[in-house]
């Protein structure tokens, strides 16, 4: 069962900028998050799950002045998008924060309030370079060790000189604290391989950070100097605990701090994994526990790009494949932390193979026997031979590393488990020839077989539900028949033997046809 045995469990996205609609790298991010949460919840565990929108910053007021429209305006089209989105996929978030929202305005100032109040913030004057796409500042220094003069190292985008006052925070005092945090918590970052990079990148030293901007409007003003606004991504950040109810310390869902997670993708690494742990340093609050930066997708071999026009929409791949098979194949193909590239082609391969074939054929064979031999109802176990032992062993060593596949993010290994024991069982299907213990007349053996094969099915699809939350709600009502809604859990449910003699399975209807290639 669930190793996991604390009581509280926060996952959170990142807040999507709202300058463009989403497309299929959000999805990924949301989706990850949404299967952490699933899980939680299944193990019985108290969960919140946050995603939103990032409103603010010259990036969004851009791209609204270019439509001619005010940037709430902007903003508040593409939330409805999102909006839309997330139930056609499953997306079982708590709350979405709107970065504009006053909620989130009143956790800004006051995380400015507590940055100021211990003294990590003075005012100075910023002259140096800024990439809008990116958010982010950079030296001359920087732009002169990554390559070209003028573009952005991270994005390969013109860079813009910036010169005007500013607020500063001293991320240079938190070198050393946040090296001696990195040593102290080997799982705080996750892939290892990024670990490595942050810590490399923190090793070559700080610069403090300017953090508000008085050349333009659109974000949180600075409390008290009123020609400022926040810098884009101290607002940002801030989202995870405004989310909350911070600066309410007793507000009831403040009980989820720290965060158990924040699944973020690689390009926002350095904020999450420097400035953000250093922020709350200064501010004296816990740190989340982790933070995981997962791959880049490319679609058929190439970045996706507005120019290009090749970003994949969620919600038109809809009208080609459904949710679930989209979630699962997001989640296989590439193991969570490498990039991946992305085609329908592969998505159909890997559709026809584990799940028409393997998952499909085993649900639909076994209730179908079960059926047109046994009325639909489960008989009473007689032998407790060596290959049922071997088959319940293998199912509960799959719960157990699945958990632990989940529980490090590693959602391609539970995936691939959870397929093993499928193919596992269709084996036992071969070997035990149900069809023809019926024409023997060998009813024992018969009622064993297929009561096994069922009580193994309703466990395998549990695991994947939170993967799969619609295809596994179809299957379970099959298995479960009379006794479908009945509130699944691993705590109350996840044992062997829920399923008793005399139970009737619900007619198979085939859940997932072959797609064409
Ligand atoms: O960075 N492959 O927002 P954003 C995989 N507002 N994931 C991708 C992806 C791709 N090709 N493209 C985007 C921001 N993502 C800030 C975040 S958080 C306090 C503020 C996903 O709209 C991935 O999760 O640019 C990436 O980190 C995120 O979208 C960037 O979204």
């Amino acid at each position: 069962m669930p190793s996991n045995q604390q009581s509280t469990y926060y996952v959170t996205t990142p807040i999507y900028y709202v300058n463009d609609e989403p497309h299929l790298g959000h999805l990924y991010t949301t989706v990850a998050a949404d299967v952490l949460a699933r899980h939680q919840r299944l193990s019985g565990i108290d969960t919140y799950f946050l995603t939103g929108v990032d409103e603010h910053g010259l990036k969004v007021q851009q791209a609204a002045e270019a439509r001619g429209i005010a940037p709430i305006d902007l903003a508040d089209e593409v939330v409805a998008h999102y909006r839309a989105l997330w139930p056609k996929f499953s997306i079982s978030n708590d709350d979405f924060i709107r970065t504009s929202s006053e909620h989130h305005k009143r956790g800004v100032a006051a995380m400015w309030n507590r940055l100021r109040d211990a003294g990590a913030l003075y005012k100075g004057f910023y002259e140096d370079w800024y990439c809008v796409p990116c958010e982010t500042y950079w030296t001359e220094t920087q732009l002169k060790e990554h390559g070209e003069d003028g573009v952005c190292p991270d994005c390969r985008r013109s860079v813009e000189k910036v010169q005007e006052e500013s607020w500063f925070f001293r991320l240079s005092d938190y070198q050393q604290p946040l090296l001696d945090y990195y040593a102290a918590h080997p799982d705080f970052i996750g892939p290892d391989s990024r670990r490595n990079e942050v810590m490399r990148f923190v090793e070559g030293g700080l610069n403090d950070l300017s953090v508000s901007r008085n050349t333009f409007t659109w974000g949180v003003p600075v409390p008290d100097d009123a020609g400022h606004v926040i810098y884009v991504w101290i607002d940002a950040l801030t989202n995870y605990l405004s989310a909350l109810g911070f600066p309410d310390e007793d507000a009831e869902a403040m009980r989820f701090w720290p965060a158990d997670i924040h699944l973020i993708g690689k390009d926002i690494l350095r904020f999450h994994a420097i400035y953000w742990p250093a922020m709350l340093m200064a501010a004296g609050l816990p740190l989340p526990k982790r933070i995981f930066a997962h791959g880049w997708w490319t679609v058929d071999g190439e970045k996706m790009s507005k120019s290009k026009g090749n970003a994949l929409q969620p919600a038109q791949m809809l009208e080609q494949v459904d949710a679930d098979v989209i979630r699962y194949f997001l989640l296989r193909e590439v193991p969570f932390g490498h990039d991946g590239d992305f085609s329908f082609d592969a998505l159909k391969r890997r559709y026809n193979s584990e799940l028409a074939n393997d998952l499909g054929n085993m649900v639909n064979r076994t209730l179908s026997m079960l059926h047109k031999y046994r009325g639909g109802v489960l008989g009473v176990v007689h032998a407790e031979q060596a290959e049922y032992r071997a088959w319940i062993a293998d199912i509960e060593a799959m719960q157990q590393e699945v958990d632990a596949a989940i529980n490090t993010q590693a959602f391609h290994l539970a995936l691939e488990r959870i397929h093993q024991v499928v193919r596992h069982g269709n084996r036992m299907v071969e070997e035990s020839a149900p069809w023809r213990l019926a024409k023997q007349g060998d009813d024992d053996r018969l009622d064993s077989v297929l009561y096994h094969l069922v009580e193994g099915l309703r466990l395998v699809v549990l695991q994947l539900s939170p993967f799969m939350p619609s295809k596994c709600d179809q299957l379970m009502a099959q298995i479960m028949g009379e006794r479908a809604g009945l509130e699944q859990n691993l705590t109350h449910h996840g044992g062997w033997g829920l399923l008793t003699v005399g139970h009737r399975c619900a007619e198979p209807v085939p859940v997932f046809p072959r797609m064409e290639l």
